[in-house]
């Protein structure tokens, strides 16, 4: 049961989850047969030829020395003989399946916070009634979960605060769980590099490093008043406590979010508008009574069509307010209509809706704890 005596601190139990090699990961379970070769997501600059950075690369492509913000001609010399499939980003999609996961977390948290396209930070301290044991059967049934729905594997920390519980999900990538209960932070932070501590950067690892702090054990018993010589007292102070394993910040559920969508996939590859407009029926009904529920009106209404080679492309209309059921339905159709008059070749595997530019109908503008 959850302890209400004894040091405040300690009392939490926080889970990080951070998906493995998300964007390239999602690739590979798009296309299974480039799943055994290394994979590099690129972000092309639009400049041609091989200009630009590579945004994700799975663990074979690593193992090559491949990773995140080096030049694309670079990831192309290190795997020249590994038969690579280097791909063109395609952020809308991983952006679906990262509200999937989302959706999924959100389920299994007291609170969540959204860190990132790939990352959330959730504090479980009233679902787990406190207990570390409970905590690592929580980690392996939402694991399971999220790879049911989307067949994407993640990597989960859990510890006393959001710091050491980040730290911990690092350590155990990928598809790890390493669970850090309060007796035990000290000795997992003591050996590991500087580095490892979120907000330290090569820059700050260098500084540290030449007064000879070179591990988080070495920073936690550093002098305050020199590390603030060297960095500034509000960055000195938060290595000092977050070091310690005690930097301590609640989990608060931040995301505004601006859209909702359904997206789904067609019962058959088609261009028939209304074979379309039927299937998003019951999405559309979801939109309304999810806008309805969070008391929001909308001020565009978009479509998501994916093709049957997978391209991602989407329209926007401009609408005064949200219309109701069968008006948004006409909407949608004939814009479905005109995308597919323009492109007589193209075939949807998959459709969707979104309304965005969302405003909460009594005025407001941010929108907390919606969907
Ligand atoms: N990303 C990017 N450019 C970077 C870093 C990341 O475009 N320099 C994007 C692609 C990643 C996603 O953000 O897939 C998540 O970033 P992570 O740092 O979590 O990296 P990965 O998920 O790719 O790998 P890991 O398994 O190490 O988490
Ligand atoms: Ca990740
Ligand atoms: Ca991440």
């Amino acid at each position: 049961m959850l302890r209400r005596s004894g040091d405040h601190r300690y009392r939490r139990v926080v889970m990080h989850v951070d998906l493995d090699y998300f964007f390239a990961q999602v690739e590979e379970r798009l296309n299974p047969s480039i799943a055994d070769k290394p994979v590099v997501v690129c972000v092309f600059s639009g400049r041609g030829g091989d200009s630009g950075a590579v945004s994700s690369a799975n663990y074979i492509a690593r193992s090559y020395g491949v990773k995140a913000g080096i030049p694309i001609y670079r990831a192309k010399k290190l795997l020249q003989n590994a038969d690579a499939a280097f791909l063109p980003m395609r952020r809308e999609l991983y952006e679906e399946y990262s509200n999937k996961v989302m959706e999924i977390l959100r389920g299994y948290a007291d609170v969540m916070e959204v860190e990132s396209i790939d990352e959330a930070t959730l504090d479980i301290t009233e679902k787990t009634g406190g207990d570390y044991a409970e905590a690592e059967q929580l980690a392996a049934r939402l694991k399971k979960h999220v790879k049911n729905e989307t067949g994407l594997t993640c990597t989960v920390g859990v510890a006393p605060n959001r710091v050491v519980a980040k730290i911990a999900a690092d350590v155990a990538k990928p598809d790890g769980v390493k669970i850090v209960k309060p007796s035990e932070v000290e000795s997992f932070l003591k050996d590991l590099p500087v580095k490892k501590l979120p907000g330290v950067g090569d820059k700050i690892a260098k500084l540290l490093n030449d007064i000879g702090v070179e591990t988080i054990g070495d920073l936690a018993s550093a002098d305050l008043l020199r590390l603030s010589k060297l960095l500034g007292k509000a960055v000195a102070e938060y290595l000092k406590l977050a070091a310690m394993g005690v930097y301590d910040e609640p989990i608060e559920e931040k995301q505004e979010r601006k859209q909702i969508s359904r997206i789904i996939t067609l019962q058959n590859n088609t261009r028939d508008v209304d074979d379309i407009a039927r299937q998003l029926e019951k999405p559309v009904q979801d939109l309304l009574e999810i806008a309805r529920r969070n008391d929001v009106d909308a001020e565009a209404l978009g479509i998501i069509a994916i093709t049957k080679e997978l391209k991602i492309i989407t329209r926007s209309h401009t609408i005064r307010t949200i219309p109701p059921k069968d008006e948004l339905l006409r909407i949608v159709r004939s814009m479905f209509k005109n995308l597919l008059a323009e492109n007589p070749e193209m075939m949807l595997r998959r459709a969707g809706v979104r309304l965005h530019n969302l405003k909460k109908r009594s005025g407001q503008t941010t929108l907390t704890s919606f969907g």
